[in-house]
C-alpha cells in the first residue's frame, strides 16, 4: 500500500517535471538547441531535423538567431538547391523569427548571408494536412518520449561521421523516462553502454553492458550522461557513436530496493580484451549516472522488452562486485 503510494508519487513527479508543450498547433524550434546558424555537421543537420518532425497546418516554425548574424528567407525550391538569395519571397532579418504554416505543401529557406546556405544553412520541410485534433479530456503534461536514435537512417556507420549523432542528439532535450530506440538489422551491429573514455577514445576496453537484438530500447531511469557506440570493428572511429545528457528532477523517493533486473544478454561478441575491467572505481570526473540508492523506478513502461540502465547499473555493480 505504501509502496503503491510512493510509485504513484513517484510517477506524477516524474510527470510534472516533464511538464512542456501541450498547445494543439506546434512550435518548431528549427535545429531544435542547435538553432538557426551554419550547422557544424553541414546540410545534413537541417535534412535530419526535419526528418524527425511532422508539420502541420497551424504549426510554427521559430528560427532562432541572433539578429546581424543569421537571417532567415523563403524561397523557391530552385533557389533553395542553388543556394540563390536573389529574390526570395520573404526574408526576416530579426532574430528569433517565426513563420506560420498557413497551407500544405513544401516549404524551404535558406539564409542569405554570404556563403551560409552553402554551408549547409538551409531547410526543407513537407507541411500535411490539418493538424489532429488532441484527444479530449485535461491535457496531460509531457508524456515520456521514444526517440529513434539517429532518425530514419537509425544505428549504423553514419553518413557524415561523428557529427551526425552529435547533430542528432542536439536537436532534443532528454528527460527521465524517456526511451532511447536503436533500431538496426541483426548482426550488422550492437550497442553497447561504455564509460565516457570509451567513449572518447574509441578504444572499446570495457563495455558497461551490450546489446545485440534490435530494437534496443533503452528506458533514461536517471540523470546524467549516458554514452553509447557499436563495439564491431571501427565502426566507433567512423563515427557510431552517441553521448546524451538527461535532465529531469526525478524524486526518487526511498523505497525498498527494487528486484533484481534479469542479467542483459550476452553481448560476447567482440570484446578484445576478455579480462573483465579493473576493480578501480571509474574516474570520478565524470561519474555515470549515479548508482540508484534504493529508489524506485519513476517511470511507467508500458509493456514491450525494456532494458532500464537501472539493471544496467545493478548488473554492472553486481558483476564488479563478483569481480
Ligand atoms: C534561442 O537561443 C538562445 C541562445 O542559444 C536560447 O537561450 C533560447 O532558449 C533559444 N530559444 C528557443 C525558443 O529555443
Ligand atoms: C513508446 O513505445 C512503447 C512500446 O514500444 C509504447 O507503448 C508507447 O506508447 C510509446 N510512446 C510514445 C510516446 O510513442
Ligand atoms: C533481432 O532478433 C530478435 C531475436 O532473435 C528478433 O526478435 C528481432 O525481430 C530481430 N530484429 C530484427 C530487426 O531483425
Ligand atoms: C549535463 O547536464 C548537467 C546538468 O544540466 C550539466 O551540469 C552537465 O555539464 C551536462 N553535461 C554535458 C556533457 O553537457
Ligand atoms: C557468443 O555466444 C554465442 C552463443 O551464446 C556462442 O555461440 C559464440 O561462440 C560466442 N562467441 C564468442 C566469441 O564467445
Ligand atoms: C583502456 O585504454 C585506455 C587507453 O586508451 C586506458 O587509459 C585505460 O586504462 C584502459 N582501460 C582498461 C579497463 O583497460
Ligand atoms: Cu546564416
Amino acid at each position: 500500500m505504501a509502496r503503491t503510494i510512493i510509485l504513484a508519487i513517484a510517477v506524477i513527479a516524474c510527470m510534472a517535471s516533464l511538464l512542456q508543450n501541450t498547445a494543439a498547433e506546434t512550435t518548431h524550434v528549427v535545429g531544435g538547441d542547435l538553432g538557426w546558424q551554419i550547422p557544424p555537421g553541414g546540410a545534413i543537420a537541417y535534412v535530419t531535423w526535419a526528418s524527425m518532425q511532422t508539420f502541420s497546418i497551424g504549426d510554427i516554425l521559430l528560427f532562432n538567431f541572433t539578429t546581424g548574424q543569421q537571417d532567415v528567407a523563403s524561397v523557391t525550391k530552385e533557389a533553395y538547391e542553388n543556394c540563390n538569395p536573389a529574390s526570395p519571397i520573404s526574408r526576416k532579418t530579426t532574430g528569433p523569427a517565426e513563420f506560420s504554416l498557413q497551407a500544405a505543401g513544401d516549404y524551404y529557406f535558406i539564409c542569405t548571408l554570404e556563403l551560409h546556405c552553402t554551408l549547409g544553412q538551409k531547410l526543407a520541410i513537407h507541411v500535411t494536412g490539418p493538424a489532429p485534433q488532441p484527444s479530449p479530456g485535461p491535457s496531460l503534461p509531457r508524456t515520456p518520449v521514444n526517440y529513434t536514435v539517429g532518425g530514419n537512417i537509425g544505428w549504423a556507420i553514419p553518413p557524415g561521421g561523428a557529427l551526425f549523432y552529435a547533430s542528432w542528439a542536439s536537436f532534443y532535450s532528454f528527460f527521465v523516462c524517456d526511451t532511447l530506440v536503436f533500431n538496426f538489422a541483426n548482426g550488422t551491429q550492437d550497442v553497447a553502454i561504455v564509460p565516457k573514455d570509451v567513449y572518447e577514445t574509441c578504444n572499446i576496453n570495457s563495455t558497461i553492458a551490450v546489446f545485440t537484438s534490435s530494437p534496443v530500447k533503452i528506458t533514461l531511469k536517471f540523470p546524467g550522461e549516458y554514452y553509447f557506440t557499436s563495439t564491431y570493428l571501427s565502426h566507433c572511429s567512423l563515427g557510431q557513436r552517441l553521448a546524451i545528457n538527461v535532465t529531469g528532477t526525478s524524486t526518487p523517493a526511498p523505497a525498498a530496493p527494487p528486484p533484481l533486473p534479469p542479467p542483459p544478454p550476452p553481448g560476447n561478441r567482440t570484446s578484445p580484451a576478455p579480462v573483465p575491467p579493473p576493480v578501480q572505481p571509474p574516474p570520478s570526473s565524470q561519474p555515470p549516472p549515479p548508482p540508484p540508492p534504493a529508489s524506485v523506478a519513476p517511470c511507467q513502461v508500458v509493456g514491450g522488452f525494456y532494458i532500464t540502465i537501472l539493471s544496467i547499473i545493478a548488473v554492472a555493480l553486481i558483476s564488479s562486485s563478483v569481480e
